[in-house]
């Protein structure tokens, strides 16, 4: 806490082991100003002594519950915390802090988003003066999604700019929820801004994307009945002159497929499992062989499956609407269960006494094999074959090795894994198709909104590769963030004429960055050991390990200063800018190669059924290792690792989101019931910290945040000038008399800056201004008191 002058009486927030943090007063300040006697707010007890650096000051009364709080005089993490408490307990779940918008889960519904709050946002563009007025948040309007929205919507129309709008947080803060606001907002103002107002047949393909987004990339969680397993970028195609939509696109990121085969207690696998068996015509499972049953299913049957709050049947209704309305074939709808089926039928699988025979392998069944075979269109001896031995190369020959039951069992999984996450491709990739085939074909200029709906920071227990793409693509995003802020600061200040060098925080992540991807000159990093280590022969997570450290960090050399090995487990230490991570490495090589052997993908790629042909077929990079490219082409004709491919993929989006105007939204989950009302401080604190939100505030607060332009600070402070501005004074240019009044008032000049428009202020100064401007004007209240009552 900096300002000392300001202490006395001064109310202050404290630290509080129980409560995060508690408002108190200060009774003296002490040991030359290095510590405060303070008594927390309705205590009895003796103060307590604090260093100075351990309280911050508290806001005066009037920025209680404010829309914007970069407009605060204190910005404090106490300070915020408590706005956003204040605010949230009345239902005022929007806030904006600088760029951003803190969004928290009211966890329940809200009359705030029907046609009436629509026509409020779309209407508040008439308000809007001028072009240089577009910047500004929709001051006229409360914080709202539909108020980013319609900035975002306006950008687009007026500047012809592609816009983005990035929306992160944890698992059950909102994110998706907010997305769909989003592309609600952006789909009735394009089509309202037409003659007909009921929705076209293409708004309607993009609202019915997500029922099949959800139904196949949805799970429930222990965080979130409805958690989205996947990241995705949605862009909305409109044109400029007509403000019509004219197109759409979908891509994705990082599909969770392990959840196919394995999932944690009290969660479910994908809902679209439970969908199928729960609702499908009992001939359709006949034909597939399936029964009603979850339990019978060993990919389904540890889950919890009955969902409160999650109809099945319900939403298997609105799955199969939405495939009707995207256009699927009555074929294609049939493949797409066909391969949930055969999914089911893999996960049953079984061996021949497994402990005593682990070394052979065989299936103790052959009934779910045949079925299997049936439904993937290949002979059942091919599939036995490629999933109860492998192919070894021996010097230059290659031999067949029996499987053991494990490595078995991994083969089946891996083929459940990868049909799964294939069809989900096929999915987004008819989605897709039907997009394009309805977008309209125009010269004239169109741009896009680009909403990004994908996971925030993870910091778990232990934490997996997986963990380590999500953060990684965080520090990204949060680069990508501090560059933007930057680049509009040094143009608001080279505007202005300030000669003030701003620091490039972007500039801090990239030491983090770099460990993970490697660099521009030393391609070296945490990503290309990983990809090496899949490739080398005896390559193991253990190798990998040991390459990690010898690599990165030595003790003699300390190569990196964002990585160290892990003192307590097998692992390694990432220095992230939302906290240490501490990461395991084991399954890695795993998890970052295609695990689908060769023999499988050929078996499958000739297959009879066309359907599964065409989701092996080599000629196309499917999935995620292989996941289609511009052109179907296999970069170089090498397979990609998960590593490689989440690089390219993460720095594509990264380029497109550069060429953007982005609008950032904060996601945050109040507390950890799914209870509405209940605000938990210390969990929000701890998000603003990793989100960014914090971060935002630092850098604001580490230049000139408050700025004011002339005219209005001559007129709010003229009354500081030591001789009272004059009325000649007064028709002077406002630029004048604020330099008279700063002058008078003696700051340290480092404490502001003139612009050409507006002033500049450090944080906090605004506020010992205020201060004076009251006790003048009490001090000539008590002297005008005084006069009338004739004592002078
Ligand atoms: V995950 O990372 O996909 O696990 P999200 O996407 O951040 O997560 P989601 O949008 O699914 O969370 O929100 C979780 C639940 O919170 C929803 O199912 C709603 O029940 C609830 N929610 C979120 N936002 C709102 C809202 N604006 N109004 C009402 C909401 N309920
Ligand atoms: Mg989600």
């Amino acid at each position: 806490m900096a300002d000392n002058g300001l202490l006395v009486d001064g109310q202050v927030w404290l630290p509080d082991p129980h409560q995060t943090f508690v408002k108190g007063r200060i009774i003296e300040t002490i040991n030359d100003g290095k510590q405060v006697k303070v008594r927390p707010e309705n205590s009895q007890e003796d103060p307590i002594i604090l260093d100075i650096d351990k309280i911050d000051r508290c806001n005066p009364p009037h920025f209680d519950k404010c829309q914007d709080m970069a407009s605060m005089t204190y910005l404090s993490e106490p300070s915020v915390v408590n706005n956003l408490m204040l605010r949230y307990k009345e239902d005022s779940i929007y806030t904006c802090s600088g760029l951003f918008l803190v969004a928290i889960n009211p966890y329940k519904e809200l009359n705030i988003y029907d046609k009436s709050f629509i026509s409020m946002y779309k209407d508040s563009r008439s308000n809007k003066s001028d072009s240089s007025e577009k910047d500004k948040k929709l001051t006229s309007c409360k914080p709202h999604i539909f108020a980013i929205s319609e900035e975002a919507f306006q950008n687009l129309i007026t500047d012809g700019k592609d816009q983005s709008v990035l929306v992160t947080g944890e698992s059950g803060a909102g994110k998706t929820e907010t997305t769909k606001k989003v592309i609600q907002y952006l789909l009735a103002v394009v089509s309202t801004d037409k003659d007909n107002s009921t929705p076209s047949s293409f708004e309607s393909q993009i609202l019915e994307a997500n029922p099949i987004l959800e139904s196949f990339g949805n799970a429930q969680t222990v965080k979130n009945l409805n958690s989205s397993r996947f990241g995705k970028f949605i862009k909305i195609h409109i044109q400029h002159s007509t403000r019509r939509l004219v197109g759409a696109h979908i891509d994705w990121y990082l599909l969770e497929k392990s959840r196919v085969v394995l999932q944690d207690k009290k969660e479910r696998n994908y809902h679209v499992f439970y969908q199928f068996l729960k609702s499908a015509p009992e001939s359709e499972l006949k034909k597939l062989r399936l029964t009603r049953s979850v339990q019978q299913y060993g990919y389904l049957k540890d889950t919890n499956y009955a969902v409160a709050g999650i109809d099945d049947k319900e939403e298997y209704l609105r799955l199969q609407k939405a495939l009707e309305v995207m256009n699927f074939s009555k074929e294609e709808k049939r493949d797409i269960f066909k391969v949930i089926a055969t999914i089911l039928h893999l996960g049953n699988l079984t061996f021949r006494n497994r402990s005593q025979d682990d070394r052979q392998a065989s299936f103790s069944d052959d009934a779910p094999l045949s079925i299997v075979s049936e439904l993937l269109g290949v002979s059942e001896n091919d599939i036995r074959t490629a999933l109860l031995t492998s192919k070894v190369k021996a010097g230059r020959e290659f031999v067949t090795q029996q499987r053991t039951a494990s490595q078995a069992k991994f083969a089946i999984d891996a083929l459940s894994k990868s049909l799964y996450e294939r069809l989900f491709q096929f999915l987004v990739d008819k989605i897709n198709d039907n997009f394009s085939r309805n977008s309209l074909l125009s010269m004239e200029a169109q741009n896009f909104v680009g909403i990004l709906d994908i996971a925030g920071f993870e910091i778990f227990e232990r934490n997996s590769f997986e963990q380590l793409c999500i953060n990684y693509t965080n520090e990204k995003l949060q680069q990508f963030f501090n560059h933007h802020m930057f680049v509009l600061e040094q143009s608001e200040y080279l505007r202005e004429g300030i000669s003030w060098n701003y620091v490039d925080f972007g500039q801090e992540l990239k030491p983090t960055i770099e460990l993970i991807e490697g660099s521009s000159s030393n391609k070296i990093g945490i990503f290309s050991l990983l990809n090496e280590e899949c490739v080398v022969p005896k390559g193991s997570d253990t190798s990998f390990l040991e390459k990690l450290h010898r690599e990165l960090h030595s003790k003699t050399n300390q190569k990196n200063p964002r990585y160290r090995p892990s003192k307590l487990r097998d692992g390694f230490v990432v220095q992230h800018y939302a906290g240490t991570v501490e990461y395991s490495v084991d399954g890695w090589l795993d998890k970052n190669k295609d695990p689908l052997s060769s023999t499988l993908v050929e078996i499958l790629s000739g297959s009879k059924d066309k359907f599964v042909k065409g989701l092996f077929d080599s000629s196309i990079e499917t999935n995620f290792t292989n996941s289609p490219v511009k052109g179907g082409q296999r970069r170089g004709g090498r397979f990609r690792t998960v590593a490689q491919r989440h690089k390219e993929q993460l720095n594509d989006l990264m380029k497109q989101l550069s060429a953007t105007h982005p609008h950032f939204v904060r996601c945050i989950l109040p507390n950890t019931n799914k209870m509405p009302g209940e605000f938990d401080k210390r969990l929000v604190l701890e998000q603003l910290r990793c989100n960014g939100v914090l971060e935002g505030i630092r850098i604001a607060r580490s230049g000139y945040p408050n700025r004011i332009e002339f005219d209005q600070f001559a007129e709010t402070y003229w009354l500081l000038a030591k001789n009272t501005v004059s009325s000649r004074n007064l028709r002077r240019r406002s630029k004048d008399i604020c330099e008279i009044i700063l002058n008078d008032l003696h700051l340290d000049p480092e404490v502001y800056k003139i612009g050409t428009t507006k002033l500049f202020f450090r944080n906090g100064v605004l506020a010992k201004l205020e201060k004076e401007k009251t006790r003048k004007l009490s001090a000539i209240v008590s002297q005008f008191n005084a006069v009338a009552r004739g004592v002078i």
